[in-house]
């Protein structure tokens, strides 16, 4: 009961991530490069390191698979959304790990603006349907939302979409496929997410970690 699971997806929140245990004494004993465990040993006796895909890692905190991950913003606010507002998970800490924004792009030759002046229909792809259908709302645009679950940039040059909402960081994919960035939706980094339950009963072990966590942000 005095062991702590830490939900992470590999990749870019891994490896941000790293630093942060580091800071706190924590060093994860296997590379999940090249490792095909699921279940990472660490330095610390009872702290262990789940690996799950980025949009699952609220879904196993929130159930308690694990006691506290790391998450994008986008996938926080886009479950909060799907789920009603809320979904119950403590989020002590802004990481500002794996930074990016989330944006409308386009094909060059769309008038996205516009588009939007005359009141057309656009017609939108993204993973994030929650999120769009928010933004388009508080914009009074209207929007045909097409459920697509990566390779977003592909859709408006196949003509599946006019538009499409999407992460950018360096903007290298977007330039690499001659779309353009028309609008940015909201600024995303990684959080800190806690279980409420664990919070309480692991408060002894939780709360010196996510406080090492502060002072390395700092
Ligand atoms: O890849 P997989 O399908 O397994 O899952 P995932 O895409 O959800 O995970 P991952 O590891 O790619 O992303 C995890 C989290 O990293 C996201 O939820 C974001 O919070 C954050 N993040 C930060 C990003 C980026 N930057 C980012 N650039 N996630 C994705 N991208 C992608 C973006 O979707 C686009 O395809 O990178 C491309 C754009 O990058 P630039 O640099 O070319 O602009
Ligand atoms: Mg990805």
């Amino acid at each position: 009961m005095s062991g702590l699971t830490l939900a992470l997806s590999k990749g870019r929140i891994f490896e941000e991530t790293l630093p942060l245990l580091r800071a706190a004494g924590i060093e994860v004993l296997e590379d999940p490069e090249t490792s095909r465990k699921l279940i990472l040993p660490t330095n610390r006796e009872g702290v262990r390191v789940v690996l799950v895909r980025a949009s699952d890692v609220p879904t196993y905190v929130q159930y308690g698979g694990a006691d506290l991950g790391v998450a994008g913003r986008d996938v926080l606010h886009e479950q909060a959304l799907a789920q009603g507002g809320s979904h119950g998970l403590y989020q002590p800490l802004d990481l500002k790990i794996a930074r990016c924004r989330m944006s409308v792009a386009t094909r060059a030759d769309f008038d996205y603006a516009a588009a939007v002046k005359q009141g057309s229909r656009i017609r939108v792809a993204t993973k994030y349907t929650e999120i769009a259908r928010q933004h388009f709302a508080d914009k009074g645009v209207h929007v045909d939302l097409i459920k697509l679950y990566g390779s977003m940039e592909l859709a408006p040059l196949t003509g599946l979409a006019d538009a499409i909402v999407d992460l950018v960081s360096t903007g290298g994919t977007l330039r690499a496929n001659k779309l353009v960035e028309v609008e940015q939706i909201m600024d995303i980094s990684s959080r800190l997410v806690v279980n409420q339950a664990a919070l309480k009963l692991k408060r002894d072990t939780l709360r010196p970690l996510i406080d090492a966590f502060a002072s390395a942000i700092a």
